[in-house]
């Protein structure tokens, strides 16, 4: 804990009381000052619980922890990633071609637009109905198999950018060890027209082979054991080219990336093939172009009109001083309904840690939960707990001027209007001056107070285009980064998930081999011994 944590920790014991009616009836000029623009996107931070006072103090704390120097690191291609000795340079994967961004003394520009080529001829081959399958007829059904990283980012876009999609495609995403998983997704499609894409970077992961090889047997009972008629059914996501070659997928079928790409921040990668196939090369490449507005933005923007910096630092700001332990993703698009799910990851993989970078003990708390729902089904279930519940939950609103599916009854104007109304329900609530006023009975009427004074950021762009996707999608990447920077933390590792998957393996072994002694605790064991006798 520096000086700068210690300043904002006075000053959040002098000013947090305000309220933040009164905070916009001393400053009329608030909405305007607490607004930035940048990459295609309005944030609007106004109804934060925070002053002019509080965002110098945020702002000295970003730069007592070396935020600046951290984030040219992470752009230069430095090893930044330390516990796994790797740079983490998903803004190579959008980078124009003429930069140079250099890992190891290697320009790695080049080898991203080799491999973003080598996808474009695939995805034009197929939406061309020119990559036939083994009985000639044209591919009508993409199905990505991955998990993690190797799913998330895929199944969002798709579903983010299906206005934009060839609607003659069908696109199914499996990712779950649940047979369940993948006999739905292959339900209803014919074998001959169906493209698999296996998208692993280790190509090693339990989840995504188990479903690869089921794939191929769901193929070969159709199309036979002709080992190359198969093959033109597979094309692999990878960084391991010997296990796709193992596998008995081609090298020229593979679509490689490094290891300087996270899985989570890898929806840009190779591994964005399967949205490449359903927008096409020329759309996928303004949404790669989103993501570059915004790491310009991250990048050159002072710290004070940086989008990304301010709203990390104001989920520090609630995370480690209003001790607000989740903050919800409110997306009024329907589009963007697996986006929640997608920033889960984001946020809580990288951010989810419990040691600083040299590995002392962290005493103030990391990254927050991050939940959420579009916009306005939610309102009908959980926004009861943000408005009257005992918690303090900071929302993201996230809203666009035009619909992609104009309609003539005003559902839009609605939405829109919904997103507005809950933004401002949150911030000024209804006083109990109010509810009495209203003609509300004594006895009634505190159940009808709101106190307000909960915070929310308004994220506003003119459409769901592929390029304010892409930006909004490295907008809470270097939010993220911003956030890890402050708490000292690495957030491109995830070491918490493999003692699970080293258990898992050693119990799914116990499972079959009936007479290996168990040596587990006793509700361990006892589970083992359920299942053993259940499962037969
Ligand atoms: C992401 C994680 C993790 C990873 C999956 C899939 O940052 O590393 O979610 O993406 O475990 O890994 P593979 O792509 O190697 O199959």
């Amino acid at each position: 804990m520096n000086d700068a944590w210690r300043a904002l920790e006075a000053h959040y014991h002098e000013s947090s009381g305000a309220h933040l009616r009164d905070l916009f009836a001393v400053d009329p000029g608030r909405a305007a000052r607490y607004r930035i623009e940048g990459a295609g996107w309005l944030l609007d931070y106004s109804k934060h619980r925070i002053n002019q006072e509080t965002l110098s103090y945020l702002l000295a704390l970003a730069r007592s922890s070396g935020l600046e120097e951290r984030r040219e690191n992470m752009f230069k291609g430095e090893k930044i990633n330390s516990t796994e000795g790797r740079a983490a340079l998903h803004i190579a994967l959008r980078a124009p071609r003429s930069s140079v961004i250099q890992v190891d003394g290697t320009d790695v520009v080049p080898s991203v637009h080799r491999v973003l080529e080598r996808m474009a001829e695939l995805a034009r081959a197929i939406r061309e109905e020119r990559w036939l399958g083994f009985s000639g007829r044209p591919i009508r059904n993409i199905v990505n198999i991955g998990i993690g990283g190797s799913d998330l980012g895929p199944v969002m876009a798709y579903e983010a950018l299906r206005h934009y999609s060839d609607r003659r495609l069908t696109f199914r995403f499996v990712s779950n060890v649940d047979y369940t998983d993948f006999a739905e997704a292959v339900r209803g499609l014919r074998p001959d027209e169906t493209l698999f894409i296996v998208a692993s970077k280790t190509f090693t992961t339990l989840e995504t082979m188990t479903n690869a090889h089921s794939a191929r047997d769901w193929l070969a009972g159709s199309a036979g054991s002709d080992s190359k008629a198969v093959a033109r059914h597979f094309v692999a996501l990878s960084t391991n080219a010997d296990a796709v070659n193992a596998f008995g997928i081609p090298t020229d079928q593979m679509y490689e990336f490094w290891d300087w790409v996270g899985g989570r921040y890898s929806m840009d990668s190779a591994i964005g093939l399967s949205t490449m196939i359903a927008i096409g090369p020329q759309c996928y490449s303004e949404m790669l172009g989103g993501f570059h507005a915004m790491d310009e933005h991250f990048r050159n923007a002072p710290l004070d009109k940086n989008m990304p910096v301010i709203m990390g630092l104001l989920n520090v700001w609630y995370a480690d001083f209003f001790g607000s332990e989740t903050v919800a993703i409110l997306p009024y698009a329907q589009y963007l309904k697996r986006f929640p799910a997608y920033l889960q990851q984001l946020t809580m993989e990288s951010n989810g840690k419990h040691v600083t970078l040299s590995g002392q003990p962290v005493d103030y708390p990391t990254g927050p939960i991050f939940w959420g729902e579009p916009g306005t089904n939610g309102q009908h279930s959980f926004y009861q707990l943000i408005h009257q519940g005992t918690q303090l939950i900071p929302c993201d609103f996230i809203a666009f001027g035009h619909s992609l599916n104009p309609d003539t009854r005003g559902h839009h104007t609605f939405l829109i209007a919904n997103a507005i109304a809950q933004a401002e329900a949150l911030a000024f609530g209804r006083p109990l001056q109010k509810v009495i006023d209203e003609g509300t009975s004594a006895g009634l009427a505190p159940h009808r107070v709101l106190e307000g004074n909960r915070p929310s950021s308004l994220l506003l762009c003119e459409r769901l285009s592929p390029a304010a996707l892409g930006s909004l999608v490295a907008l809470y990447e270097h939010s993220v980064f911003t956030q890890a920077a402050v708490w000292d933390i690495n957030p491109f590792d995830q070491w918490g998930v493999e003692l699970g998957k080293q258990l898992a393996k050693r119990v799914a072994e116990e499972i079959v081999s009936t007479d290996k002694i168990l040596q587990h605790d006793s509700s361990t064991n006892a589970a083992i011994e359920w299942y053993r006798a259940h499962h037969r």
